[in-house]
């Protein structure tokens, strides 16, 4: 009998973590990879449950992803956002193209009538022919908030209206004291050989996983070899607000914020190879460390670091 493949587990966040989803779906068997994404970048908009990470990682995986933007639908319309925009409606800052819609409304009206939101992300991963398995970290609403000197801000807010420009004094997870994993999650990551941390922003895309009432305790029950991916290249982010954001919570810029970050909860590191003076003082607080390209924007990159990460 062949020897029992992998089971690989990504935590994801949006487009760092479909990008390395897709270099781990194409360095493994199919049944090898479930990718747990974060929800707490998840709002209501015109009525509609959107689900940006989630959506990002089933459309970049499907190969539908905006390539300028990495979310919403290549050469997608706006006509639907056009009336919404003559009628004065509210948020019409968050551009939500026609074919987008109808994922938010063929989602929203299952989970009306009472699907569980891991049962409609697998449908509509079916739906869009990808075969690796995709699960919502919780079933649960929980949301991301920023404190800022003017006050809270949902996600989306910050993000899109006011384009990170809000300096962050603080984050807050809405409903996750009262969030679990889902029982899938649970299993998924007691079984696995392999964590892989995507690069994502840890603190705006990883934290609000961790933060869920007993998923550090399965990650660190977990047989698994746990490695993390910095999203950070020379310091920068390859895409958003990371580094600002490091600034103003002000912890440790670089891969040792990164490492610091993740301390106790991973065995080790992947870092940009522009970034090999990081490598002994990442391995000084007891990490292994990898220097490999972490630039993953094409398919052949991601699939690249994804086999070395697993070798
Ligand atoms: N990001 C933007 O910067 N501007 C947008 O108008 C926007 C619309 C949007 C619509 C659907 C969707 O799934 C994602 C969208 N995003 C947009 C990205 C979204 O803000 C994500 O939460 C970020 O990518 C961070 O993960």
């Amino acid at each position: 009998r062949e020897k029992p493949s992998r089971r690989v587990v990504l935590m994801a966040g949006g487009v760092g973590g479909a990008r390395m989803a897709v270099g781990l779906r194409d360095a493994l068997p199919p049944e090898a990879l479930t990718i747990v994404v974060n929800v707490g970048d998840d709002d209501c908009f015109h009525g509609l449950r959107v689900c940006p990470d989630i959506d990002t990682v089933l459309y970049t995986l499907s190969g539908q992803v905006d390539p300028k933007n990495a979310w919403g639908i290549a050469g997608d319309s706006r006509r639907a956002l056009d009336v919404l925009k003559r009628l004065g409606a509210p948020s019409t800052w968050m551009t939500l193209g026609d074919a987008d819609l109808g994922l938010h409304l063929y989602r929203t009206t299952r989970l009306a009538r009472g699907a569980t939101l891991t049962e409609v992300t697998k449908e509509i991963a079916k739906g869009f022919g990808v075969t690796a398995c995709v699960l919502p970290v919780t079933e649960s609403a929980v949301s991301t908030r920023i404190r800022t000197d003017d006050g809270e801000l949902r996600f989306q807010e910050w993000f899109v209206k006011h384009r990170c420009a809000p300096r962050v004094r603080g984050l807050r997870f809405d409903g996750a004291d009262d969030a679990a994993p889902s029982a899938e999650v649970l299993q998924t990551l007691h079984r696995a050989d392999l964590i892989v941390f995507a690069p994502s922003n840890p603190w705006l895309s990883i934290l609000p996983m961790l933060r869920l009432g007993g998923i550090e305790n399965a990650l660190r029950a977990s047989t698994a070899r746990k490695v993390a991916v910095s999203p950070l290249i020379g310091g920068r982010a390859v895409k958003g607000p990371l580094a600002e954001l490091m600034q103003q919570l002000m912890v440790p810029p670089g891969n040792s914020g990164i490492g610091r970050f993740y301390e106790g909860l991973i065995d080790g590191i992947v870092i940009d190879a522009d970034d090999e003076a990081d490598v002994a003082g990442l391995e000084s607080t007891g990490l292994r460390v990898l220097c490999a390209p972490t630039r993953i924007a094409t398919a052949e990159a991601a699939r690249e670091l994804a086999a070395r990460l697993i070798a």
